[in-house]
C-alpha cells in the first residue's frame, strides 16, 4: 500500500539527526531509502563490508570525505535491510560522537551524497506506507516520544503494541459480518428466514457499538495523561500555599515568609501526579490590597483560578474558629463550583485530639511544614482529575483524530440500530458502510492526503 503525499516523496533517500541537537556522549543520524547503503558506501572506511552487510549488522569504521579521504568521525554504523527495520526499506543509523560540528559535518556530507533532509515524521510515514504499522500505531510512536509521565508512556507503548488496533479490528470484523448479512438480503430478497438473519445482524452491530462506546469513554482519561491538567493552590495570605508548593516540588522554588502578601507573580511547575502531568500554580494570597503590585498579582491569580481544572483552597487551621470557614473563604470556595478541594494547613499547630476529630469529620488536614497529610491531598487531586473509565478497559485512546472517527462510526451504527427493520435495506447497508469507512480511516486503510500530512507533521524530525 503506497500513499503519495506532496511533501513526502517515498522514492528518494532521506536523512536526519534522530537525537536532540546538542552536545552529548553520542548522537544518532538516521537515513532510509532505496539504495541508501550504496550511496553511503564511498564515505565509509569499510565500503566493501558495508555493501555485504546483512540487516541488523553493526559495523565499526569512520565516516570520511570520499574526495579527500579525510575522516569526519569514528562511528558505529547500524545496517537495516528491507523489509526488516523500522521503515521497511534499506536504512542505516550512524552512532557518532555528540559534537555539534561533527554532526553538522556528517549531515552536510550526506546531503552532498544525495540524501534529502527528512521532514517531521517522515521515517514513521515510510513505515506506515510500507505496511509496517497502521495509523493507530504510528500515532502511538509520537505519543511515546511526547509522553511526560511514566503512565502516559506505558499507555502509548500499549497502543504501539496494538491495544487500540486490536479493538478496531474486532469491531471491523463484527461490522463486516453485519454488512455481509445485509448485502445478502439485498441481493436475494426472496430467500427465507430473514428474521433470524436480521437478529444476527443486529447482535453484531450492537456488540460493535459496545466496543466503540467503551473505547470512546477512555478518551478523556487518555488525553489527560498526554495533555495534563492545571491545578492551582489558592487561599488567603499566609495560608501556606508557597510552603506546600515547595514541599510538593521538593525544592525551595517560592519565597516563604511570615509576612502576608509574599507571593505576587504566580509561579508554575510541572509535577507528575497519578501519572498525569500536572502544571501546579502557586498564587498570590487573596486579599484586597491598596498596593498596586500586590493587587495586580491577586488579579492575575484569580485568572489562573478561573482557568484551572482544579483548585486546592488552603486554609490556615490554626487561625480562627476550629475548622470553620469564614465568609470570605466561603465566598471564594463557592465561586469555584465543583472544581475545588478545601484543605486545612498548619495542622501541626493543633492539639492531636483536635486533629484526630477533624480527620474523622472528613476534613482534609495537612501540614506543609512537616509533610503530614500531603500524600493524602495529592491522592485526592489525582482522583478528582481522573474521569470515569469503563472497568477493565485497558486500551486508552488519546488521539482526537481517532475520537472523531469513532464518533462518526458510532453515529452511523446507532442510526442503523434505531431504524433496523423500519427502513429500506439499501439505506441500512449505507449506514453500515459509513460505520466501516470511519473505522478504516482510524487504522489508515483509507485516508486523505491532508489528514496524513497533518498527522505526520506533528512528529519530530528524525522520527
Ligand atoms: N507551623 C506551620 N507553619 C507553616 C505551615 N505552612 C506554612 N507555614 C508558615 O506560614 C507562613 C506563611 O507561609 P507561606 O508559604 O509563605 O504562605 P503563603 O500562603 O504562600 O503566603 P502569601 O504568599 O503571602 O500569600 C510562613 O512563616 C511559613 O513558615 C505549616 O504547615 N505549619
Ligand atoms: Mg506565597
Amino acid at each position: 500500500m503506497k500513499h503519495g503525499l506532496p511533501d513526502y516523496n517515498t522514492e528518494d533517500c532521506i536523512a536526519a539527526l534522530a537525537s536532540p541537537w546538542g552536545q552529548g556522549a553520542l548522537a544518532v543520524i538516521r537515513a532510509s531509502g532505496q539504495g541508501c547503503l550504496e550511496r553511503l558506501a564511498p564515505a565509509f572506511s569499510k565500503a566493501e563490508k558495508l555493501l555485504r552487510a546483512r540487516g541488523g549488522a553493526m559495523l565499526h569504521g569512520s565516516i570520511k570525505n570520499p574526495q579527500t579521504g579525510e575522516a569526519l568521525d569514528e562511528v558505529m554504523l547500524g545496517v537495516f535491510r528491507k523489509p526488516a527495520g523500522y521503515t521497511g526499506e534499506d536504512a542505516f543509523e550512524i552512532y557518532c560522537h555528540g559534537s555539534l560540528p561533527g554532526i553538522r559535518g556528517i549531515l552536510s556530507l550526506l546531503a552532498r551524497l544525495g540524501f534529502r533532509q527528512a521532514r517531521s515524521g517522515e521515517f514513521t510515514f515510510r513505515a506506515f506506507s510500507n505496511g509496517k504499522m497502521d495509523l493507530t500505531r504510528a500515532e502511538a510512536v509520537r505519543e511515546i516520544v511526547c509522553a511526560q509521565t511514566e503512565k502516559a508512556h506505558t499507555l502509548a507503548l500499549r497502543r504501539l503494541s496494538g491495544a487500540v488496533a486490536d479493538k478496531i479490528n474486532e469491531a471491523k470484523g463484527l461490522l463486516l459480518q453485519a454488512r455481509a448479512d445485509v448485502e445478502i438480503r439485498l441481493d436475494y430478497p426472496e430467500e427465507d428466514s430473514p428474521d433470524a438473519e436480521a437478529g444476527d445482524t443486529a447482535a453484531a452491530a450492537a456488540r460493535c457499538e459496545e466496543i466503540l462506546e467503551r473505547l470512546l469513554a477512555t478518551c478523556a482519561e487518555g488525553r489527560l495523561y498526554q495533555e495534563g491538567a492545571r491545578v492551582a493552590l489558592a487561599g488567603r495570605t499566609n495560608a501556606g500555599k508557597s510552603s506546600l508548593f515547595n514541599y510538593v516540588l521538593k525544592e525551595e522554588r517560592s519565597i516563604v515568609s511570615e509576612n502576608p502578601g509574599t507571593t505576587r507573580d504566580y509561579i508554575e511547575a510541572l509535577v507528575p501526579l497519578a501519572g498525569i502531568p500536572v502544571r501546579l500554580y502557586d498564587t498570590a494570597g487573596l486579599r484586597d490590597s491598596p498596593d498596586f503590585v500586590e493587587g495586580e498579582g491577586v488579579r492575575r491569580s484569580r485568572r489562573i483560578l478561573e482557568e484551572a481544572a482544579l483548585v486546592v483552597y488552603l486554609v490556615d487551621a490554626s487561625e480562627g474558629g476550629l475548622f470553620r470557614l469564614d465568609a470570605e473563604d466561603e465566598k471564594t470556595i463557592l465561586s469555584l463550583g465543583g472544581r475545588v478541594i478545601t484543605a486545612w494547613n498548619k495542622t501541626d499547630l493543633l492539639p492531636p485530639q483536635a486533629l484526630r476529630a477533624a480527620r474523622q469529620a472528613g476534613h482534609l488536614c495537612l501540614s506543609a511544614a512537616t509533610g503530614d497529610g500531603v500524600a493524602g491531598l495529592l491522592g485526592e487531586i489525582g482522583k478528582r482529575l481522573l474521569p470515569e473509565r469503563p472497568a477493565g478497559e485497558e486500551a486508552l485512546i488519546d488521539s482526537l483524530r481517532q475520537k472523531e472517527l469513532l464518533e462518526q462510526s458510532l453515529a452511523a451504527l446507532r442510526r442503523f440500530s434505531l431504524r433496523a427493520g423500519k427502513y429500506p435495506l439499501d439505506m441500512a447497508a449505507e449506514d453500515l458502510r459509513e460505520a466501516m469507512g470511519a473505522l478504516e480511516k482510524i487504522s489508515g486503510e483509507t485516508t486523505t492526503e491532508e489528514m496524513l500530512a497533518l498527522m505526520f507533521s506533528r512528529f519530530c524530525v528524525g522520527k
